[in-house]
């Protein structure tokens, strides 16, 4: 059981981040949010959360800040504020506060964030999740954390609320990695399945009896399992949307980058992803990649 009496800050009430600041007041946390779009935010006001008028006014009500948005510029936004306004989070951290990103960003951001925490005095932590929107609600999500593991350990019982499990992964930047890494396996599986689909269906063949044949081999997975009965009927309710997912392999094809490793299947999926997503005219989950070959 988490310590009721901490002081929670919560910026961005996306499709993750709804349902994470919902758990933790269900836990009885004080928490105080913020969000770009505010008129999103009151299902959590509803429930009893605070709302602050500026992120730099969330951070300063809390002992521990959670961020879940978008990408790095809106990271970037909500962190630095706007110019001339001094209305950053950054700004509002307290000396001694916790801070803890669980969007999806770079690692070199998630050391630029961790070198001004420093100054602050602010103990920072990089902390990207897995589990969708539904491991979300269920609180269930896996954290995948870089920084100080006293940090991490002191945040442990908030963690809990949200999360049924965390790895301490290293350094600031660590965490980001792995999750960049396991996005570009996820992103190549969804690939690899929408293309075996495709051609099973143009053979004339039932789609799900690929799926059937797999889950009993030794490609069984869990993401089988979710996405590709979905992939065949071609139901892209988003979960983990595309347009996330191919920021994602941009942010993946840049560390690989800058690490001097070729990625050239993840290059490849990404011209898939990039397609899809130019195409689209509404919200679709990743596994829409599928869309590439039932145009
Ligand atoms: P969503 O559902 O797209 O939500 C994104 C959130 O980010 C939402 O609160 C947005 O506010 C916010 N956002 C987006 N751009 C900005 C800017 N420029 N400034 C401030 N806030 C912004 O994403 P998910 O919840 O699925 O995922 C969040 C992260 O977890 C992401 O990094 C994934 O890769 C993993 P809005 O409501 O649109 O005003």
């Amino acid at each position: 059981m988490s310590n009721p009496s901490w002081k929670i800050g919560f910026i961005g009430l996306g499709l993750m981040g709804r349902p994470m600041s919902l758990n933790l007041l269900k836990a009885g946390h004080s928490v105080t949010v913020w969000n770009r779009t505010a008129s999103r935010a009151s299902e959590v006001v509803a429930a009893g959360a605070k709302l602050a008028k500026t992120p730099r006014a969330a951070a300063a009500a809390a002992d521990i800040l959670f961020t879940i948005v978008s990408d790095p510029p809106a990271l970037e936004e909500i962190l630095w504020g706007h110019e001339g306004k001094d209305d950053g989070a950054l700004a509002g951290l307290g000396p001694g506060s916790v801070y803890v990103d669980s969007s999806t960003i770079s690692p070199v951001m998630a050391r630029r964030i961790s070198a001004a925490c420093s100054e602050r005095n602010v103990r920072f932590l990089d902390a990207p999740v897995t589990g969708g929107d539904w491991g979300a609600r269920e609180g269930n999500l896996v954290f995948m954390i870089g920084g100080e593991a006293e940090t991490l350990r002191s945040i442990e019982p908030v963690l809990g609320v949200m999360g049924k499990k965390w790895f301490h992964l290293g350094p600031n930047g660590a965490g980001q990695t792995i999750k960049l890494a396991m996005n570009g396996i996820l992103a190549l599986q969804v690939d690899a399945m929408a293309e075996a689909l495709a051609v099973v269906k143009k053979a004339g063949l039932v789609e799900e009896q690929l799926i059937e044949v797999m889950q009993s081999s030794m490609a069984r997975s869990g993401l089988l399992d979710l996405k590709a009965p979905l992939m065949a009927k071609g139901e892209y309710k988003p979960s983990f949307p595309l347009r996330l997912m191919h920021k994602d392999l941009g942010l993946l094809l840049d560390l690989a980058n800058q690490l001097g490793v070729a990625l050239p299947a993840t290059a490849a999926a990404r011209e898939v992803y990039s397609y899809v997503k130019g195409e689209a005219t509404e919200d679709l989950d990743y596994s829409a990649v599928m869309r590439f070959w039932k145009r």
